[in-house]
Protein backbone atom coordinates (compact mmCIF):
# COMPACT_ATOMS: atom_id res chain seq x y z
CA UNK A 1 0.00 0.00 0.00
CA UNK A 2 1.27 3.43 -1.03
CA UNK A 3 2.27 5.79 2.20
CA UNK A 4 0.90 9.21 2.47
CA UNK A 5 2.55 11.85 3.99
CA UNK A 6 2.13 12.18 8.38
CA UNK A 7 -0.14 15.20 9.59
CA UNK A 8 1.63 16.40 12.77
CA UNK A 9 -0.09 19.32 14.97
CA UNK A 10 2.25 20.94 17.56
CA UNK A 11 -0.45 22.85 20.07
CA UNK A 12 0.49 25.24 23.30
CA UNK A 13 0.38 27.89 25.21
CA UNK A 14 1.93 31.64 24.21
CA UNK A 15 5.17 31.12 24.07
CA UNK A 16 5.54 27.56 25.30
CA UNK A 17 8.05 26.81 21.77
CA UNK A 18 5.85 25.91 19.38
CA UNK A 19 7.87 27.82 16.23
CA UNK A 20 10.91 26.96 17.49
CA UNK A 21 9.95 23.24 17.57
CA UNK A 22 8.10 23.39 14.69
CA UNK A 23 11.39 24.55 12.89
CA UNK A 24 13.82 22.61 14.06
CA UNK A 25 11.24 19.49 13.37
CA UNK A 26 10.88 20.26 9.76
CA UNK A 27 14.79 20.61 9.41
CA UNK A 28 15.01 17.25 11.39
CA UNK A 29 12.73 15.37 8.92
CA UNK A 30 14.53 17.49 5.89
CA UNK A 31 17.52 15.95 7.13
CA UNK A 32 15.93 12.37 6.78
CA UNK A 33 15.19 13.57 3.39
CA UNK A 34 11.56 13.75 3.93
CA UNK A 35 9.42 15.99 2.04
CA UNK A 36 7.91 18.37 4.59
CA UNK A 37 5.89 21.60 4.46
CA UNK A 38 5.19 24.10 7.69
CA UNK A 39 2.06 25.62 8.10
CA UNK A 40 1.47 28.26 10.72
CA UNK A 41 -2.22 29.32 11.76
CA UNK A 42 -3.44 31.61 11.81
CA UNK A 43 -2.04 32.00 9.05
CA UNK A 44 -1.92 36.18 8.61
CA UNK A 45 -0.84 36.25 5.12
CA UNK A 46 -4.50 35.79 3.30
CA UNK A 47 -7.46 38.69 3.52
CA UNK A 48 -8.73 36.50 6.56
CA UNK A 49 -5.56 36.54 8.19
CA UNK A 50 -4.95 39.82 8.11
CA UNK A 51 -8.29 40.67 9.76
CA UNK A 52 -7.19 37.54 12.75
CA UNK A 53 -3.70 39.70 12.73
CA UNK A 54 -5.36 43.13 13.37
CA UNK A 55 -7.61 41.73 16.02
CA UNK A 56 -4.71 40.13 17.69
CA UNK A 57 -2.80 43.55 17.65
CA UNK A 58 -5.79 45.48 19.07
CA UNK A 59 -6.11 47.64 16.13
CA UNK A 60 -9.68 46.54 15.67
CA UNK A 61 -12.58 44.80 17.63
CA UNK A 62 -14.56 41.57 16.39
CA UNK A 63 -17.12 40.21 18.35
CA UNK A 64 -16.31 36.53 20.17
CA UNK A 65 -18.34 34.50 17.92
CA UNK A 66 -16.60 36.71 14.39
CA UNK A 67 -13.42 36.19 15.13
CA UNK A 68 -13.82 32.14 15.87
CA UNK A 69 -15.09 32.08 12.81
CA UNK A 70 -12.54 34.12 11.15
CA UNK A 71 -10.02 31.34 12.48
CA UNK A 72 -12.16 28.50 11.65
CA UNK A 73 -12.05 30.06 8.28
CA UNK A 74 -8.39 30.48 8.04
CA UNK A 75 -7.86 26.61 8.97
CA UNK A 76 -10.66 25.63 6.06
CA UNK A 77 -8.72 28.32 3.29
CA UNK A 78 -5.43 25.75 3.62
CA UNK A 79 -7.73 22.32 4.55
CA UNK A 80 -7.62 21.47 0.49
CA UNK A 81 -3.97 22.41 0.48
CA UNK A 82 -3.04 19.91 3.39
CA UNK A 83 -4.87 16.70 2.24
CA UNK A 84 -3.14 17.08 -1.12
CA UNK A 85 0.36 17.40 0.03
CA UNK A 86 -0.45 14.52 2.44
CA UNK A 87 -1.99 12.69 -0.34
CA UNK A 88 1.47 13.50 -2.53
CA UNK A 89 3.68 11.80 0.06
CA UNK A 90 4.31 15.23 1.63
CA UNK A 91 4.28 15.41 5.60
CA UNK A 92 3.02 18.61 6.97
CA UNK A 93 3.44 20.42 10.74
CA UNK A 94 1.17 22.99 11.51
CA UNK A 95 2.05 25.28 14.19
CA UNK A 96 -1.38 25.55 16.12
CA UNK A 97 -4.79 24.05 14.45
CA UNK A 98 -8.30 23.53 15.60
CA UNK A 99 -7.63 23.19 19.44
CA UNK A 100 -6.27 26.34 19.40
CA UNK A 101 -9.31 27.65 18.17
CA UNK A 102 -11.56 26.32 20.66
CA UNK A 103 -9.29 26.60 23.43
CA UNK A 104 -8.91 30.45 23.40
CA UNK A 105 -12.46 31.00 22.09
CA UNK A 106 -13.76 28.87 25.48
CA UNK A 107 -11.87 30.18 27.28
CA UNK A 108 -13.45 33.80 26.44
CA UNK A 109 -16.92 32.18 27.66
CA UNK A 110 -18.29 30.63 24.14
CA UNK A 111 -20.28 27.22 24.85
CA UNK A 112 -17.53 24.30 24.17
CA UNK A 113 -19.88 22.52 21.68
CA UNK A 114 -20.36 25.77 19.44
CA UNK A 115 -16.79 26.27 19.10
CA UNK A 116 -16.36 22.85 18.00
CA UNK A 117 -18.99 22.84 15.28
CA UNK A 118 -17.07 25.05 12.55
CA UNK A 119 -14.06 22.72 12.27
CA UNK A 120 -15.80 19.52 11.69
CA UNK A 121 -14.43 17.41 9.50
CA UNK A 122 -11.34 19.20 8.40
CA UNK A 123 -8.14 17.10 7.96
CA UNK A 124 -7.40 15.02 11.83
CA UNK A 125 -3.46 15.36 12.38
CA UNK A 126 -1.73 11.70 12.73
CA UNK A 127 -0.11 13.04 16.20
CA UNK A 128 -0.75 16.02 18.32
CA UNK A 129 2.00 17.21 20.69
CA UNK A 130 1.00 19.47 23.57
CA UNK A 131 4.06 21.83 24.49
CA UNK A 132 3.28 21.50 28.16
CA UNK A 133 4.74 24.64 30.52
CA UNK A 134 3.45 26.97 33.24
CA UNK A 135 1.87 30.19 32.40
CA UNK A 136 4.92 31.63 34.55
CA UNK A 137 7.51 30.09 32.83
CA UNK A 138 5.83 31.44 29.50
CA UNK A 139 5.53 34.64 30.63
CA UNK A 140 9.64 34.74 31.89
CA UNK A 141 10.48 34.26 27.89
CA UNK A 142 10.59 37.03 25.85
CA UNK A 143 7.93 39.08 24.02
CA UNK A 144 5.44 38.03 26.14
CA UNK A 145 2.03 40.76 26.81
CA UNK A 146 2.50 42.09 22.93
CA UNK A 147 -1.34 40.08 22.22
CA UNK A 148 -4.30 40.20 23.28
CA UNK A 149 -4.24 36.57 25.23
CA UNK A 150 -0.90 36.94 26.51
CA UNK A 151 -2.06 37.43 30.25
CA UNK A 152 -1.62 34.71 33.16
CA UNK A 153 -5.11 34.52 33.84
CA UNK A 154 -6.25 33.74 30.39
CA UNK A 155 -3.87 31.53 29.40
CA UNK A 156 -4.30 29.05 32.97
CA UNK A 157 -8.02 28.41 31.42
CA UNK A 158 -6.67 27.86 27.96
CA UNK A 159 -4.10 25.10 29.36
CA UNK A 160 -7.06 23.55 31.20
CA UNK A 161 -9.53 23.79 28.04
CA UNK A 162 -6.69 21.66 26.29
CA UNK A 163 -6.80 19.51 28.82
CA UNK A 164 -10.21 18.63 28.54
CA UNK A 165 -9.70 18.84 24.39
CA UNK A 166 -6.66 16.41 24.60
CA UNK A 167 -8.75 13.62 26.69
CA UNK A 168 -11.36 13.68 24.26
CA UNK A 169 -9.85 13.59 20.73
CA UNK A 170 -7.52 10.70 22.71
CA UNK A 171 -10.83 8.85 23.42
CA UNK A 172 -11.79 9.27 19.60
CA UNK A 173 -8.30 7.61 18.47
CA UNK A 174 -6.47 10.75 17.64
CA UNK A 175 -3.09 10.74 19.01
CA UNK A 176 -2.29 13.47 21.55
CA UNK A 177 0.72 13.74 23.44
CA UNK A 178 2.17 15.90 26.09
CA UNK A 179 5.88 16.96 26.09
CA UNK A 180 7.52 19.03 28.99
CA UNK A 181 8.54 22.29 27.13
CA UNK A 182 9.52 23.52 30.56
CA UNK A 183 13.37 21.83 29.28
CA UNK A 184 16.45 23.63 27.28
CA UNK A 185 15.06 23.64 23.60
CA UNK A 186 17.65 20.33 22.50
CA UNK A 187 16.03 18.56 25.04
CA UNK A 188 12.54 19.55 23.87
CA UNK A 189 13.69 18.91 20.10
CA UNK A 190 15.01 15.17 21.29
CA UNK A 191 11.57 14.02 22.88
CA UNK A 192 9.41 15.60 19.86
CA UNK A 193 11.37 13.48 17.10
CA UNK A 194 11.11 10.45 19.77
CA UNK A 195 7.11 10.63 19.04
CA UNK A 196 7.67 11.96 15.17
CA UNK A 197 10.63 9.33 14.02
CA UNK A 198 8.05 6.39 13.57
CA UNK A 199 5.86 8.41 11.20
CA UNK A 200 8.25 9.95 9.03
CA UNK A 201 8.52 7.40 6.84
CA UNK A 202 4.63 7.75 6.02
CA UNK A 203 1.28 6.55 7.05
CA UNK A 204 -1.45 3.91 5.76
CA UNK A 205 -5.19 4.18 5.54
CA UNK A 206 -7.22 7.57 4.89
CA UNK A 207 -6.86 11.00 6.17
CA UNK A 208 -9.11 11.20 9.31
CA UNK A 209 -11.36 13.76 10.11
CA UNK A 210 -12.10 15.90 13.64
CA UNK A 211 -13.68 14.65 15.50
N1 LIG B 1 -5.49 31.73 18.38
C1 LIG B 1 -4.89 30.97 17.41
C2 LIG B 1 -6.89 31.66 18.59
O1 LIG B 1 -7.44 32.34 19.46
N2 LIG B 1 -7.63 30.83 17.80
C3 LIG B 1 -7.07 30.06 16.81
O2 LIG B 1 -7.80 29.32 16.11
C4 LIG B 1 -5.64 30.13 16.60
C5 LIG B 1 -4.99 29.31 15.52
C6 LIG B 1 -1.65 34.06 18.04
C7 LIG B 1 -2.78 33.99 18.98
O3 LIG B 1 -3.93 33.50 18.32
C8 LIG B 1 -4.68 32.66 19.19
C9 LIG B 1 -3.64 32.04 20.06
C10 LIG B 1 -2.59 33.12 20.20
O4 LIG B 1 -2.88 33.89 21.37
P1 LIG B 1 0.41 32.68 17.21
O5 LIG B 1 0.55 33.50 15.96
O6 LIG B 1 0.68 31.24 17.11
O7 LIG B 1 -1.07 32.82 17.79
O8 LIG B 1 1.28 33.31 18.37
P2 LIG B 1 2.81 33.61 18.35
O9 LIG B 1 2.92 34.86 19.13
O10 LIG B 1 3.43 33.51 17.03
O11 LIG B 1 3.42 32.37 19.04
P3 LIG B 1 3.46 32.06 20.56
O12 LIG B 1 3.38 33.27 21.39
O13 LIG B 1 2.43 31.05 20.85
O14 LIG B 1 4.92 31.51 20.73
P4 LIG B 1 5.49 30.06 20.43
O15 LIG B 1 5.51 29.84 18.97
O16 LIG B 1 4.86 29.02 21.26
O17 LIG B 1 6.96 30.22 21.00
P5 LIG B 1 8.33 30.60 20.25
O18 LIG B 1 8.93 29.40 19.65
O19 LIG B 1 8.12 31.79 19.42
O20 LIG B 1 9.19 30.96 21.52
C11 LIG B 1 8.87 32.04 22.37
C12 LIG B 1 10.15 32.60 23.03
O21 LIG B 1 10.72 31.61 23.88
C13 LIG B 1 12.03 31.25 23.46
C14 LIG B 1 12.12 31.70 22.02
O22 LIG B 1 13.44 31.97 21.63
C15 LIG B 1 11.25 32.93 22.02
O23 LIG B 1 11.95 34.04 22.51
N3 LIG B 1 12.14 29.79 23.64
C16 LIG B 1 12.72 29.19 24.71
N4 LIG B 1 13.33 29.69 25.79
C17 LIG B 1 13.82 28.81 26.70
N5 LIG B 1 13.72 27.46 26.59
C18 LIG B 1 13.13 26.90 25.51
N6 LIG B 1 13.02 25.56 25.41
C19 LIG B 1 12.58 27.79 24.51
N7 LIG B 1 11.92 27.58 23.34
C20 LIG B 1 11.65 28.79 22.83
NA1 LIG C 1 1.29 34.71 20.98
Amino acid sequence: MVKRGAFIVIEGLDRSGKSTQTSLLRANLEAAGIPTELIKFPDRTTAIGQMIDSYLKSQSDLDDHVIHLLFSANRWELASTIEKLLTSGTTVICDRYAFSGIAFSASKGLPYEWCRAPDVSLPAPDLALFLQITPEAAKARGGYGEERYEREEMQRSVGEIFHRIGAEIASEGVRWVAVDAGHERDQVEEDIWMFVKPLAQGVEGPIRRLW
